[in-house]
């Protein structure tokens, strides 16, 4: 069992696609470990996203994050980082398959809805920075027996 990191950016909450995400990781059969809405201080989005730093989109990026609350979680389940990455979308929504969540919901690869972890090290290294390891709740779903062989 893998868990990843995924947020749903401040765009997603206005526009109130956050149960509509949530849904389609529950039907998936993913397991919901953590959730929090947040307004994100500036040095966890720049933590957040080191690795673009010195993008030129990167400041744009920090003010896009920091525009509203963010609806964070943490979802487990086989191979969930690359379940979710794929159930997410490529990063430019115009260009995202239809079905993924970018793919659907969005238009502008500034204002792309929702983050996802890309690999096992980074989802470690995402939910340690936004939440503490008392905040992930271990328990089983009942249906676990019918969703995995
Ligand atoms: P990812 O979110 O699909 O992993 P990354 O390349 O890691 O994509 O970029 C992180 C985030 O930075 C993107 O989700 C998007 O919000 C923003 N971003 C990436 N490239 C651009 C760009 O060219 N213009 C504006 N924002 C960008
Ligand atoms: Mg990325």
């Amino acid at each position: 069992m893998e868990r990843t990191f995924v947020m749903v950016k401040p765009d997603g909450v206005q526009r109130g696609l956050v149960g509509e995400i949530i849904s389609r990781f529950e039907a998936k059969g993913l397991k919901l470990a953590a959730a929090r809405i947040e307004a994100l201080p500036a040095e966890r989005v720049v933590e957040q996203y080191s690795e673009h730093m010195e993008k030129p989109f990167f400041q744009g990026l920090k003010a896009y994050i920091m525009s509203g609350p963010c609806f964070l979680m943490a979802w487990e389940g086989k191979d969930a980082v690359a379940v979710v990455r794929r159930m997410v979308g490529a990063t430019n929504p115009a260009e995202a398959a239809p079905g993924s969540i970018r793919g659907d919901f969005g238009l502008d690869i500034g204002r792309n809805v929702i983050h996802a972890s890309d690999s096992r090290e980074s989802a470690a290294r995402e939910l340690g920075i936004h939440f503490a390891p008392g905040e992930l709740v271990e328990y089983s779903r009942i249906d676990e027996p019918v969703i995995y062989e």
